[in-house]
């Protein structure tokens, strides 16, 4: 096991890595750019390294900083937790150059995954269900057109360097064909640098069913049954649960299998989150996350692993000890994501003081957050203040128990989306579990108070 793991990160998950490091007696660093001087993960992390000045939007960025402040504390290791270089390859590779194990799989397996039509490809040879569509990426218009054709309208053209819904056009038919094609093609290259796309069928309403994989250096891969978050916008994601409404155990098994083939097949090393697109009876590979993800909570509630302890001990050679078929999920839990956000402006951004703070609690209640009175949202950096994770015998219990958590959760200060939450986890067609991503949309009124 390792001796001290720095955590390139900061906010809830940051500490939520320090939780871990402590219950598998990992000593542990935090960096921090200035702006989170007063932060808890700098309070309770046994070392800290300031990595950046204010404004400090890009400290968690600086890879050169970071491995300095690794070596200078004696890390071994470096947690990424999610996003800022969770998912970067460079950053991989870099802390194994510098002989420091990278808490996450190898820079080979981020960047296979992170160019999307080759792990399209990939999973096709895993074989796992993809949307009907080109081969790999296309080039040429007159080839789009006829691929076009062939799966038929509507398509959506996909940037094979974007992701999580970045770099993304729809084309209704063959009229529009030509100029969306163009179009994608020049915004992927100046949005990334590479303007490969590939093209796919566009399925109109499909909800989003991720499975939790786990894989280890001695070639064990194991799933942990799925999470459904369809309830997204934009491609952020608000509610998430687990088990899905839309899954019974034979597609569970189906997916799960699909997902721990397409781990299998790269060798993954890791915790990673392999997403389906569910449309009718159909489930097709979407995309594979290579970090631990925002919504990985509901996951430990209904199967009682510490995902976190599992990174670590898989990147420090240990083997996964269990046989994770998702065939043991119990009860339910549900995850609201609370922002320090108006939904009534747009969900713009409401940093600043927080002048009451008092979060839910009882049975099958978890609070993950960095926030607390006195606290100070800085502007820099993602509105996540808290996540809400509640648990229940069943999806009923679990949404009682949410509803009650978010309107007895006080936090003054900000604006944030409590309120908007607990409308949406009373709306009949979330209760009833049959919506699709275009729930938001479809339901304008939710964004105002009192609807
Ligand atoms: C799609 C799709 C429909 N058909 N692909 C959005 C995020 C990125 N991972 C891929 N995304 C989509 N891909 C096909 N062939 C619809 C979406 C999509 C979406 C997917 C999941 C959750 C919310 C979404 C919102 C808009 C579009």
């Amino acid at each position: 096991m390792f001796k001290k793991v720095l955590i390139a990160n900061r906010g809830e998950i940051a500490l939520r890595v320090i939780r871990a490091c402590r219950e598998l007696s990992v000593e542990t660093v935090a960096v921090y750019s200035e702006a989170d001087r007063e932060s808890l993960h700098v309070r309770f992390a046994d070392d800290d390294v300031c990595i950046g000045p204010a404004p400090a939007r890009h400290s968690y960025l600086r890879i050169p900083h970071i491995i300095a402040a690794a070596e200078l504390t004696g890390a071994d290791a470096i947690h990424p937790g999610y996003g800022f270089l969770a998912e970067n390859a460079e950053f991989a590779d870099t802390c194994k150059a510098s002989n420091i194990a990278f808490i996450g799989p190898t820079g080979d397996q981020i960047r296979q995954m992170g160019d999307k039509a080759t792990a399209r490809r990939l999973a096709q040879e895993a074989g796992v269900p993809t949307v009907p569509g080109s081969k790999g990426t296309i080039d040429e218009l007159e080839e789009a057109l006829e691929v076009a054709r062939e799966i038929q309208y509507p398509v959506i053209i996909k940037a094979t360097a974007g992701g999580g819904g970045k770099g993304m056009r729809i084309a209704r038919d063959a009229d529009q064909f030509a100029q969306v094609f163009t179009l994608a093609q020049n915004e992927a290259l100046s949005a990334f640098g590479n303007g490969s796309v590939y093209i796919e069928r566009f399925l109109g309403a499909p909800r989003h069913v991720e499975i939790q994989v786990l894989g280890d250096s001695h070639g064990n891969a194991v799933h942990l049954g799925e999470r459904d978050c369809s309830v997204q916008r934009r491609h952020q994601k608000l509610i998430e649960e687990s088990p899905s409404p839309a899954v019974d155990a034979d597609l569970r098994t189906e997916m799960g299998d699909a997902a721990v083939r397409l781990a299998g097949a790269i060798g993954y090393v890791g915790a990673g989150t392999v997403e389906f697109l569910v449309d009718g009876d159909g489930h097709y590979f979407m995309e594979m996350n290579t970090r631990i993800q925002v919504e990985h909570p509901v996951t430990e509630m209904v199967t009682s692993f510490d995902l976190v302890k599992e990174q670590i001990r898989i990147a420090a050679g240990e083997k996964i000890g269990f046989r994770g078929d998702g065939r043991r999920l119990r009860g339910h839990a549900i995850e609201c994501r609370i922002n320090a956000e108006d939904p009534e402006r747009n969900f713009q951004p409401s940093p600043g003081l927080i002048t009451a703070f008092h979060p839910p609690g009882g049975p099958g209640v978890r609070v993950d957050t960095h926030v607390y009175a006195a606290y100070t949202v800085p502007p820099f950096y993602d509105s996540l203040i808290a996540k809400l994770i509640v648990h229940g015998h069943d999806r009923e219990e679990a949404l009682t128990r949410m509803g009650h958590a978010l309107d007895s959760f006080i936090i003054e200060g900000p604006t944030t989306t409590i309120p908007f939450l607990s409308r949406v986890i009373r709306h009949p067609g979330f209760i009833a579990g049959t919506i699709d991503t275009n729930f938001l949309e479809r339901e304008p009124d939710l964004l105002r108070a009192r609807s």
